[in-house]
Formats: structure tokens, C-alpha cells, sequence
């Protein structure tokens, strides 16, 4: 029975040493300790012996027992820690690799104007501001000089709200509330999303963006919008860039210009980036009129002003070299990846 005994516990050992995974410890389990394994047999086995002997016999198979228990045990735990290990190497992440860069898009062309816009705006010292994209008619027509009567009212159709009420056709009311807000002197530029009754083709949109800007103070003058302009086109399109000024007509400037600069692609030369003409009109500006000061609460006798404005779009078209204005709004990656 001892040799038989300790026969098994080495075959245990021996086992225990090749082993791969839990299941096959159980499996080893089961063939020790199960209710047909070795162990179990040996102890039916100890039926056969005289009552003397049994005692005897029965501590040693319930020792030997205890001892495989305790082998498979510890066989248990090694396996379960080297399974860990295991894994733990497997799944070990280097943290000095380098990072994966995610699908970065593009800034949109448009964004990349307005941002260009504003630096230089800020670099002549004028605050930003923006505001509401729904007006009521006063803000948006009648404080402009506008009044229901004129014709500009039916240029500038918008979409109307039950009440009067109407998405702005520029961005022009925002500057009106800065100038009742009384804080003088005035240098603020607003961009916007302004809105038009026009049917889409590839010049027009009823959505667009504009970006205006007004200055008041004392003793402003023509002089004054002319130079800040040529400065902002020379800051746009670079240091060699000409201006004209065309006369125009806006209701709610007096005088009233069109500013065009020479062509940023040729020079002046005439190419099909100016159609042949030299010069690419910019943006339309002049003198605040009187009565939009003073209707604003500002004393035209003592106060003066400019303003402009520009369509984003245009710029961004030109500078660009885009043909249609959808391309700018369809956000197809294939063009959005060319900027
Ligand atoms: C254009 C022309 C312009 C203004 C906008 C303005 C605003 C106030 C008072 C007076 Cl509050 N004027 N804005 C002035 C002249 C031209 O825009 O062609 N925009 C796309």
C-alpha cells in the first residue's frame, strides 16, 4: 500500500509538471480524486483488509490524499499566475510608442478667410461682435435708413416670421445696437450668416456670410475709411496691392463707394482671375449717413463714421480660384482637401 501510495503521488508530481492549462488539472483531478480515480479506488480497495490493518491503511491513503490535494492546489495557483503573466505580456502597451493620428479634416476655406479677416481687424484694434441672426423690421431695414417705402426693401426680400420679423439680410442691424449702446469711439467689425430671398445658381445663395465693420468718432473722415481699407487689401493680398474706389449708391452711407483691388493673381495685367480686368471689386462701403447716427442716438454734428461690407464667400472664391459657390457649401471632402 505505501509503494502503491507513493507511486501515485509521483505519477501526480510527474503529471503536475507537464502541465498546460486549468482543464487539464482537472482532468488530473478527476483521475486522483474523482469518484473513479485512483485514490478513490485505493480507498474502496481498503474493504478488502482485516479490521486490524484498516485504521492504519485508511491514514495513509487520507495523508496521501492530503498531500495530493495540496500538490494540485499548488499546481493551481502556478498555473493561474502564469496564465496572468501571460496575458499581461500580451497585452502590454508601450507607452513611448508614437500615437495614432486620427482622420484630421481640413479647415474649410471659408474659415480660413474669416480668420485671416479678423487678425487683421484685431491688428488695427477692432473688437469683434456678433448677434442675432432673426431681426425685428426696425433693426434691419428702418434704422438702416430703409424705410417701408424703398425699393432696396424688395432687393434685399428675405424670409419673413408671423409678426413682421425677419432673418437679417446682413449683419448691419448687430452694428446698430453697438452704436446705441452709446460707447464711443466705435471700431467693431460682425460676421455673420445673413440670409436672401434668391434662388441658388453658382453666384448666389439664400444663406451667406458677411462680414462688416463700422468706426465713429470725432472728426472721421473719407480719408480715414480710405486709408484702413487699402491697408486691410495690402494685408490680404499682399504689400503690392492697388485700390480704386467707384462711386455707388447705399441707403445707409453717404457718400457711398465700391472698393475693387488690383488682381492679387496677376498683378493688374488682366487674367481670368480679374476677367481681363485688372481689379476684383471687394466690398462696397462709405460715410454712415446722418440719419442712421442720429436715428441711432449718436449726434451727427459731432460724430462721424464709416462702414463696410463684404460677402465671404466672394473672397474666399476669389482667393481660391472656386467657379461655384455650392462647392463651398456641399463640404465634399475631394474639395475640402485641396485647401
Ligand atoms: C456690401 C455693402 C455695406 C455697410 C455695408 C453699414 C452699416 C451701418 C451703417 C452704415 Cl450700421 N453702413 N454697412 C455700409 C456700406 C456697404 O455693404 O456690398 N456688402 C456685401
Amino acid at each position: 500500500m505505501t509503494d502503491k501510495l507513493a507511486e501515485l503521488k509521483l505519477q501526480c508530481a510527474e503529471r503536475i509538471s507537464n502541465l498546460k492549462s486549468l482543464k487539464e488539472l482537472e482532468q488530473l483531478r478527476l483521475d486522483m480524486l474523482g469518484k473513479k480515480g485512483e485514490l478513490t479506488q485505493l480507498l474502496k480497495s481498503l474493504g478488502n483488509a482485516s479490521p486490524e490493518e484498516r485504521p492504519a491503511l485508511g491514514q495513509l491513503v487520507n495523508s496521501a490524499r492530503e498531500s495530493i490535494e495540496k500538490m494540485l492546489e499548488e499546481a493551481r495557483s502556478a498555473i493561474i499566475k502564469q496564465e496572468r503573466n501571460e496575458r499581461l505580456a500580451a497585452e502590454r502597451i508601450d507607452v513611448t510608442m508614437p500615437g495614432k493620428l486620427p482622420a484630421l479634416g481640413a479647415k474649410h476655406p471659408m474659415t480660413t478667410v474669416l480668420d485671416n479677416l479678423k487678425a487683421i481687424f484685431i491688428g488695427m484694434g477692432y473688437e469683434i461682435a456678433e448677434g442675432p441672426e432673426i431681426e425685428t423690421p426696425y433693426y434691419n431695414f428702418d434704422a438702416l435708413n430703409i424705410p417701408a417705402t424703398h425699393p432696396a426693401r424688395s432687393e434685399q426680400d428675405t424670409f419673413y416670421f408671423e409678426g413682421g420679423d425677419s432673418l437679417r439680410t446682413s449683419t448691419s442691424p448687430m452694428q446698430i445696437r453697438i452704436m446705441e449702446q452709446g460707447k464711443l469711439p466705435i471700431r467693431a467689425i460682425c460676421p455673420g450668416r445673413v440670409y436672401r430671398r434668391d434662388e441658388v445658381d453658382a453666384t448666389h445663395a439664400p444663406v451667406f456670410h458677411q462680414l462688416e465693420g463700422i468706426v465713429v468718432d470725432q472728426g472721421v473722415t473719407m480719408g480715414d475709411l480710405k486709408g484702413t481699407l487699402e491697408l486691410f487689401a495690402r494685408e490680404l493680398f499682399g504689400g503690392n496691392t492697388r485700390v480704386r474706389f467707384r462711386p455707388h449708391y447705399f441707403p445707409f452711407t453717404e457718400p457711398s463707394a465700391e472698393m475693387d483691388a488690383s488682381c492679387f493673381a496677376c498683378g493688374g495685367e488682366g487674367c481670368r482671375v480679374c476677367k481681363y480686368e485688372g481689379f476684383i471689386e471687394i466690398l462696397g462701403c462709405g460715410m454712415i449717413h446722418p440719419r442712421v447716427l442720429q436715428m441711432s442716438g449718436i449726434d451727427p454734428t459731432v460724430y462721424t463714421g464709416f462702414a463696410f461690407g463684404m460677402g465671404l464667400e466672394r473672397i474666399t472664391m476669389q482667393r481660391f480660384g472656386v467657379s461655384d459657390l455650392r462647392l463651398l457649401y456641399e463640404n465634399d471632402v475631394r474639395f475640402l482637401k485641396q485647401f
